[in-house]
Parts: C-alpha cells; sequence; structure tokens
C-alpha cells in the first residue's frame, strides 16, 4: 500500500506527477488556506506531510497525526516546525535549501533599490496625479554605489547579496555567529550587529528567526543606524520588531525600510501601510518560477526518498 500524504497547498503539476505514482495524495487544490481544524481532520491518517511556513507543525498539529512519519516543508526556513517533538516522535523534517539563493538575493536587491530610491512611493504620488513639475530635489534617495553594506546572516543567501555588491563597488560589513568561509572572496568584514548598524548606510536581514533572534531590531538598533539608512527583512517577520520599526520610520530614522516578511503575516501592522517611506511586499523573497518549482521539487525528492527508504536530501535537525 502506498504511504498516505497531505499537501496542504496547490503545487506544480510535474511536482504532483513526480509524487503520485508513489503516494496516496491529498491535496488543497483551492486557493483558500485550509482552517487549523480541518488540516488536524485531514493529517490524522497520513505518514507524509508537506507543508508551506505558514503551515504551523506543532505538538497539536503531531497529536492529531499518529501515523506521520515525515514533514517536508517547501522552504529553507523551518522555525515554523517543532523539531524537538517531530525527533521526539521520530518524525524526518526536511527543508529546500540553496535552490532559492539566487531568487531570494535578487529579491533583497529589488527592495533595497526601492526603498533607497524610493521607487514605490513616487510610483504612487504619480500615480495619484502629482506629477505637474519636474525638480532638482525630487524625490532624492540614498546612493548606492560605493555606500557601505550591512548584511546581518552571512549564509547562503547573506553570500548571495555580498557577491551582487562588488557590481556596486560597495564596502561590506557583515555579522554572523561565525565568520563566514568565503569573507576573503566576498571582500567583506565582520563586525558586532552595533558596529554594522552604526557603520552601513544599507542594512539586509537574512537570519533565519528563531528565539535568538526574536526582535533582533527593536528600538534600541534602530537607533544606532544613521538617518539616511535603508533597512530591508527578507529574513522572517519577528525579527524586526514592526510596532518599533513604524515608530523609527515615522521619525525618519532609518529614512526607508523594506520589507518582505511581517510579524502576523499575512496581516499587517496598519501603520505600515500609513507609511510611504517603506516598500512592502508579500512575502515573494523566493518567488521566481525556477526557484519556486525548484522547491516543490526538492520537497518531493524528499517525500520520495522517503517512499523509497532511502537517505533524505535534506533532512535537518539530525
Ligand atoms: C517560502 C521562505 O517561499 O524558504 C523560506 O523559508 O520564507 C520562502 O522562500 C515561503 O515561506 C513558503 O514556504
Amino acid at each position: 500500500m502506498k504511504p498516505r500524504l497531505l499537501i496542504t497547498r496547490q503545487i506544480f503539476d510535474q511536482v504532483l506527477e513526480r509524487l503520485a505514482p508513489h503516494f496516496d495524495i491529498e491535496s488543497n487544490q483551492t486557493d483558500a488556506e485550509w482552517s487549523r481544524g480541518e488540516l488536524l481532520a485531514r493529517v490524522a491518517d497520513k505518514e507524509a506531510l508537506f507543508v508551506v511556513t505558514s503551515d504551523k507543525v506543532d505538538v497539536e498539529l503531531l497529536q492529531a497525526a499518529p501515523r506521520l512519519r515525515i514533514v517536508a516543508t517547501g522552504s529553507v526556513g523551518f522555525n515554523h516546525i517543532d523539531l524537538q517533538a517531530c525527533s521526539a516522535r521520530g518524525i524526518a523534517v526536511t527543508n529546500t535549501p540553496d535552490v532559492l539563493n539566487e531568487a531570494t538575493a535578487d529579491m533583497a536587491w529589488a527592495l533595497l533599490m526601492a526603498a533607497a530610491r524610493r521607487v514605490c512611493e513616487s510610483e504612487h504620488w504619480l500615480r495619484a496625479g502629482h506629477w505637474k513639475r519636474w525638480a532638482f530635489d525630487q524625490f532624492l534617495g540614498a546612493d548606492l554605489w560605493r555606500s557601505t553594506l550591512g548584511i546581518v546572516g552571512m549564509g547562503r543567501i547573506g553570500s548571495a547579496i555580498a557577491r551582487r555588491a562588488r557590481g556596486f563597488e560597495m564596502k561590506v560589513l557583515y555579522c554572523n555567529r561565525s565568520a563566514a568561509p568565503s569573507e576573503q572572496a566576498l571582500g567583506a568584514e565582520r563586525v558586532s550587529l552595533d558596529t554594522l548598524l552604526a557603520q552601513s548606510d544599507h542594512v539586509l536581514l537574512v537570519v533565519p528567526y528563531s528565539p535568538a533572534t526574536h526582535h533582533l531590531i527593536g528600538e534600541r538598533e534602530l537607533a544606532l543606524m544613521q538617518p539616511h539608512a535603508t533597512l530591508v527583512n527578507i529574513a522572517r517577520g519577528g525579527v524586526v520588531d514592526d510596532a518599533a520599526l513604524i515608530r523609527a520610520l515615522r521619525a525618519g530614522r532609518p529614512a526607508a525600510a523594506g520589507l518582505d516578511v511581517f510579524e502576523n503575516e499575512p496581516a499587517l501592522n496598519p501603520g505600515l501601510l500609513e507609511l510611504s517611506n517603506v516598500a512592502l511586499t508579500p512575502h515573494i523573497g523566493s518567488a521566481t518560477r525556477s526557484s519556486r518549482v525548484g522547491m516543490a521539487m526538492l520537497a518531493a525528492e524528499n517525500l520520495l526518498a522517503f517512499a523509497a527508504n532511502q537517505p533524505l536530501p535534506t533532512q535537518v535537525g539530525r
């Protein structure tokens, strides 16, 4: 008998076709997210579960899923999964590293440029019919070329961002638990978080979320930033204290922000919507076709390895 697999989102046809011969699949075919109760009911008889970051895999879910053997998340981040509880039950957890590095690094740059050069703000102004004349001081933004970039979290995505900074002839500072092996090749200098915040013209957050990085950037840290600086968060909601950021942006320090992730997403702190100096995107850091298909396919490869009793390609927390 084939193992039963629950897939919480619509996925690409080619991925479903890869999985279909090996699993008895129940998947969400609608645009709507299943309610928590519905998810818990559907997972009850499943051996395998394919989730995304908004599906919380916690003790409650595991209790509702006595047959569960594997959780494959279609994401590199796995802070939505209780690894300890899974491991205590002998449930394997897999993620999707690397396949999204370049797309996510591109998005960090897209948000940085949009925020620093006021792309969204000026577009809204233009669409609202305010453009009557050209002026020397209209929508002055911050320079990127030869500025100082601070990268908080120099892992695979952080390094991909730093590589792109070379083309902008930027000085690159970074902070990380340990020195990045690519430090020399990237021409990057490791400093403390406080030094990075104080010396950078642009700060990019790329750290995984954990209790240790909860509100890593709050009121004190924002106050260390330069008034003209830009803050970009493509990491996780909760790494930034959104309420503190709103107060700081209102006061104009930092000058601008670019945010792809939020504390209670998809709900947004309404204060963000009132600010013109913030560029907002709905958690689309990895959203290119090749990257998203790569992520779904890697999650599928892990599930197929499980079905074949083979080592899992990208297991976490072992
Ligand atoms: C995902 C992400 O697209 O991989 C991650 O950790 O945050 C995004 O790339 C999204 O969270 C879907 O699971």
